[in-house]
């Protein structure tokens, strides 16, 4: 018998690549999809099986992550082997919109996730998906003893689901992780995320679709990985001996400046010519600079990171390009890469 898992998030970047992961290794993957009245399901449209299918292995539920009785249910009936918590409100600048939904949802859903783990009496491993962000002000390079000063509602959220998970572990003896991933970015990140807002941008400006791109601090450094990458990272934290945390990261960061040239150079434009500021894109509260130090993950799970941001710059910009041309000529975009 495979294993089974239940990944909170499987709509979003890292759910949907997770999801194929474990399919490829034989897990049953359940996945927990937040109703919506329009479709949501885009990322995994392309390993969705219909619930008439005989032995399907990807099955999705309904529920959310504020909704502390319906993860019990769940959880008490899967009784999954893993789980992965990746659902959150994950924008950092929506944040400072909705800081008490942020907090709810990204924060206190981690720990209804914890306790409903406990209260279903299952043996069950957990990966919490922590965030750089959690360092915020602390300068770099960023690893696992490097203190935490978060810069946004986001960002004290997840130190609250990240000592939450710590304090699982010690209190309840529970298999419970923390990765605490950098910026990790792919075809299908979010569109409004800075990576993926500028390769979609240089896409239309090339199709000559749009002549204007609006950015907030063009100085902020990440380290930007890629996604496909970050989540195997996942799957080997639980799969120890032992729980514990890892700072995941490439340790190679770049200015978003740097990021825009490299991608409008991708595609053979100046990004100097269609790059203008809007005050709309910047936060009450900047980080700075984001550069991690992933020594523990090297050692510990054997885990390094092939692609670094530049070439992920061109991966991106090929792909929306690829994307715009197929939309443009009618067919049907399919976002499995
Ligand atoms: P996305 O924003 O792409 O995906 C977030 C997922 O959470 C989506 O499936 C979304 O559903 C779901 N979700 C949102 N609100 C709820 C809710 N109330 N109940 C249940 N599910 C909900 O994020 P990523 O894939 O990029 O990131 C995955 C996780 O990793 C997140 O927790 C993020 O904070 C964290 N992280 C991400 C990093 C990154 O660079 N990508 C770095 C470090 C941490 P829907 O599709 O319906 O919106
Ligand atoms: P971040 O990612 O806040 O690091 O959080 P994002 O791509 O939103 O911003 C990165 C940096 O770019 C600057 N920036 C802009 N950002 C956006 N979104 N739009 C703009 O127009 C723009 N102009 C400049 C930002 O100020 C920031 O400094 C991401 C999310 O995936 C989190 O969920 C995750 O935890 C962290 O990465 C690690």
């Amino acid at each position: 018998m495979g294993k089974t898992a239940l990944i909170t998030g499987v709509t979003g970047q890292d759910g949907s690549y997770l999801a194929e992961l474990l399919l490829t290794k034989g897990y049953t993957v359940h996945g927990l999809v937040r109703r919506s009245s329009s479709f949501n399901t885009e990322r995994i449209d392309h390993i969705y099986e219909e619930p008439q299918e005989p032995g399907r292995r990807l099955v999705l539920h309904h529920a959310d992550l504020s909704d502390g009785v319906a993860l019990v249910n769940l959880l008490r009936d899967l009784a999954p082997d893993e789980v992965y918590n990746l659902g959150a409100q994950s924008h950092v600048r929506v944040s400072f919109d909705a800081p008490l939904y942020t907090a709810d949802v990204t924060g206190l859903g981690s720990m209804r996730l914890l306790e409903a783990v406990r209260a279903a009496g299952i043996d069950t491993r957990i990966y919490q998906a922590s965030s750089s962000e959690m360092f915020g002000s602390a300068p770099p390079p960023q690893n696992e003893r490097t203190p935490f000063h978060p810069r946004s509602p986001y960002g004290c959220a997840k130190v609250f689901g990240y000592w939450s998970t710590v304090n699982y572990r010690e209190a309840y003896d529970l298999f419970a992780v923390n990765g605490i991933l950098f910026n990790h970015e792919s075809p299908r990140r979010g569109e409004t995320f800075v990576t993926r807002k500028i390769t979609r941008a240089v896409a239309r400006i090339r199709a000559g679709l749009q002549d204007r791109l609006y950015m907030g601090n063009l100085d902020a450094i990440r380290d930007w990985g890629y996604a496909p990458e970050y989540v195997e990272a996942m799957w080997l934290m639980l799969q120890r001996d032992v729980p514990d945390d890892y700072v995941v990261a490439t340790g190679e960061a770049g200015s978003v400046r740097q990021f825009l040239d490299a991608a409008f150079t991708a595609a053979g434009l100046d990004w100097a010519e269609y790059v203008r500021f809007d005050p709309k894109y910047e936060r009450p509260s900047e980080v700075d600079a984001l550069i991690g130090d992933a020594t523990k993950a090297g050692d510990l799970l054997g885990w390094k990171p092939q692609v670094k941001w530049p070439e992920l710059a061109r991966i991106m910009v090929e792909a929306d390009i690829d994307a715009l041309d197929a939309e443009l000529a009618g067919a049907t975009v399919r976002i499995d890469r």
